[in-house]
Formats: structure tokens, C-alpha cells, sequence
């Protein structure tokens, strides 16, 4: 292989600057041809006829089994392709072009020394890009080679940009997870309980009013438990606050594994108070659920020397189910859950009250 000089005496093989080539030639020489010949008179006809060109740099490689890596080495954007050479065809060596991921894109002319059809045909279906008979026109040759230059560099400059869109999809793609699951992760937060971990008040309102409105679709019926831990005051004052946070963190624990239900939601609705939402859920089954809630709790056995319902922390419990209509809202429940509450705390606390706010308390569970 030997590299031809150009007229302005730049060593061979350097490699000019094509960034912003488009449409630029006066910003240096951005088509970069390689004419791969065996002829060393040919190489030089075509020389002479580039030499002036300042947007054209010309390399010569006169060995084929050179021309791929010479193609490669140069970074050429035009390949002027010899058929007839010694020891490799010129058509065996376009396929060889096409075949190398590197040289896959690279226009080829093919340099033929026949204006024949069929050779024609050949080449096209080889991978040739254009065909001209040699020696060529110098204007027509000019032309060939900056409109192959010129549509190669534009490929290759859409293939960067795609690359680097790409690439910043799979970054965005990566930033839109990470919000996503900052999200879920911050919604998961904001409506839970930083003490206990249960479902914060907030939480409760807006699953409340989901399930009453999925209660009157359904028709079904809702249940609402409220529970108070029993001289909690007096638990603090005995045993320190630090001592009376771990208790509400053992009781919101032991009333979160009682219910079992997806549907089913204990939240702490403030302070040593607890929410129970129960849907689809009959009076008598929510006080099943909070019968079983003042046995886990007892349980429990955590001391409190100074209740007056039990040596041990209890609860207190009121019970209010509805079936839910659209004239009224989820205040009735509540109301009649926070009733029955107090009234179970003025019955001797450690008790549940039952209520069915559509006709008297149905059931007293307290001594
Ligand atoms: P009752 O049996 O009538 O419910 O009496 P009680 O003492 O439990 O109720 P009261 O409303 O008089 O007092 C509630 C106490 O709960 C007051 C407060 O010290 C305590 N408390 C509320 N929130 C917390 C908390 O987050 N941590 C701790 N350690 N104590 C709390
Ligand atoms: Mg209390
Ligand atoms: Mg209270």
C-alpha cells in the first residue's frame, strides 16, 4: 500500500477535521477518498484530478488486501474501487466492504474499465454505490465524490444523533423510574404513621371515603371500630413517654395482625387512638374482630400498675356499621363509632360497644 501526497504537501493519511463538514468545504477537507488500484497510472490520473480540490484529501492504496484497514486507517468517506486487480476482484472486495461493520456504510464508486451492463448490474448487487468508466470526467468525478461524501457524512452524523438520543432515552427512561419510585415511595410516607407505621389519619379519610362509595355501588355494608387505650395518661406518667411509645408501637402492631382482610385498614387516627375501616363488614363481624382485638391486646401483657381496668394495658373499643346511602356521608359512622367509644369507656373501660345507628345499640359487650 502506498499513500499519495497531496498538492498542498499534507502528510498522507492525516485526517482533517469534518466536524460540521455539511455544506462547509471551506472548513477543510471533509471528503476523504481512497482509491483502491492496482495501476499506478490510474492512481495518478485521478490524483491530478483531486489535487486542487481543498475540500477533497486523497489516499492510494495499491494493494487490495490492504484497501479494508486502509479504509479504516484513513477514515475515508468515498471508496474509488478498482474491478480488474491481481490476486483479490474488485467485486469480492466490495462484498468485503459491506461485510465489515467498519467499512459497512462507506460509499464505493467502482472505477470499471468497461461501460457493460451486466458488470454494472454486478456491482450495484455487490454493494456498489455508483459506477463510473475510467478515467472519468474530472467535473463528473468532483461531483460523484462529494455527493457520496456528503450523504455518508450526513448518515453518519444521523446515526450519532440517534445513538445520543438513545442514549439519553435510556437516561430519561432511568430519571422517570427513579421518580416513579421516589413517588410511590413519598405517597407511601406521607400516609403512614411515623410512630407505628400504620396509615395515618390522612390515609383513613381518603380510604374512607373510597369505601363508602364502594359501599353503596355494592350495596354492602361498612364497619368502623374505634379504640382507645385505657389510662394511657397514667401509663405515661408511670412508665416515661419513651416507655409509653413503645406501647402504642406493641398495640398498633398486635391490631394490624388481627385483621386479615386486603380490604381492611387500621390507622392510627391520632394521639392512643386507633381506626379500624371494615368493608363488607356486618355489626356482628366487627365485633368478632374487636373481640379478638381486646384478646390480642390482652395478650399482650404489657404491665400498667396503674389502671384501674387491668394490670395490663387495655383497650376500649365502639363499633358502628352502616350500609352506606348517597344522601348521606361517612360523619354518621365516625360520629356513632366515637359514641359508642366514649360509652364503652363510661361502662367500665377494657369494653366494646356496638352500635346500629339506624335503630338502638344493638349489643353490649361491657361488664
Ligand atoms: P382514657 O382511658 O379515658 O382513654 O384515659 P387516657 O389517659 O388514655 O386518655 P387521655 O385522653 O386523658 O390521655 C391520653 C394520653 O395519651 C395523653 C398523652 O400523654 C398520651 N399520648 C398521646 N399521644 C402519645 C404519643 O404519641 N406517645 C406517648 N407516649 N403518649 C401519647
Ligand atoms: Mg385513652
Ligand atoms: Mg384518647
Amino acid at each position: 500500500m502506498t499513500t499519495e501526497t497531496d498538492t498542498n504537501g499534507e502528510a498522507p493519511g492525516k485526517v482533517s477535521s469534518r466536524e460540521g463538514a455539511l455544506g462547509c468545504a471551506d472548513e477543510g477537507r471533509w471528503a476523504i477518498v481512497l482509491l483502491v488500484d492496482d495501476q499506478a497510472m490510474v492512481a495518478e490520473g485521478i490524483r491530478r484530478m483531486l489535487a486542487d480540490e481543498p475540500d477533497i484529501e486523497f489516499h492510494y492504496c495499491s494493494d487490495p488486501k490492504q484497501a479494508v484497514r486502509e479504509a479504516v486507517a484513513v477514515k475515508a468517506t468515498v471508496i474509488l474501487q478498482d474491478l480488474v486487480m491481481p490476486d483479490i476482484d474488485g467485486m469480492t472486495l466490495v462484498r468485503f466492504y459491506r461485510n465489515n461493520p467498519t467499512t459497512r456504510d462507506i460509499p464505493i464508486i467502482v472505477l470499471s474499465s468497461k461501460d457493460d451492463p451486466t458488470i454494472k448490474s454486478d456491482a450495484f448487487a455487490n454493494g456498489a454505490t455508483d459506477y463510473l468508466v475510467k478515467l472519468p470526467e474530472k467535473i463528473e468525478l468532483l461531483a460523484r465524490i462529494r455527493a457520496h461524501a456528503k450523504s455518508y457524512l450526513a448518515l453518519k452524523e444521523r446515526d450519532t444523533a440517534f445513538r445520543a438520543m438513545k442514549k439519553m432515552q435510556g437516561q430519561l427512561s432511568a430519571i422517570n423510574n427513579e421518580l416513579a419510585h421516589s413517588n410511590r415511595e413519598l405517597k407511601r410516607l406521607s400516609s403512614m404513621d411515623g410512630l407505628t407505621g400504620l396509615a395515618n389519619r390522612r390515609q383513613f379519610d381518603e380510604t374512607l371515603e373510597q369505601e363508602w362509595q364502594r359501599a353503596i355501588r355494592s350495596e354492602l355494608p361498612l364497619s368502623l371500630l374505634f379504640a382507645d387505650i385505657d389510662y394511657f395518661k397514667r401509663y405515661n406518667d408511670s412508665y416515661g413517654h419513651q416507655a409509653g411509645d413503645d406501647c402504642l408501637k406493641k398495640v398498633a402492631d398486635s391490631l394490624q395482625k388481627t385483621v386479615h382482610r386486603p380490604a381492611d385498614l387500621v390507622s392510627r387516627y391520632g394521639g392512643e387512638e386507633f381506626v379500624m375501616i371494615l368493608p363488607d363488614t356486618i355489626s356482628e363481624g366487627a365485633l368478632t374482630i374487636a373481640e379478638k382485638m381486646l384478646k390480642n391486646i390482652a395478650d399482650l401483657k404489657v404491665p400498667h400498675k396503674n389502671s384501674d381496668s387491668a394490670d395490663h394495658v387495655t383497650l376500649s373499643i365502639g363499633v358502628a356499621t352502616l350500609y352506606p346511602e348517597e344522601s348521606s356521608g361517612t360523619d354518621e359512622l365516625i360520629k356513632t363509632a366515637d359514641k359508642m367509644l366514649y360509652k364503652a369507656k363510661e361502662n367500665g373501660r377494657n369494653c366494646i360497644e356496638v352500635a346500629h345507628p339506624r335503630t338502638a345499640p344493638i349489643k353490649s359487650a361491657c361488664p
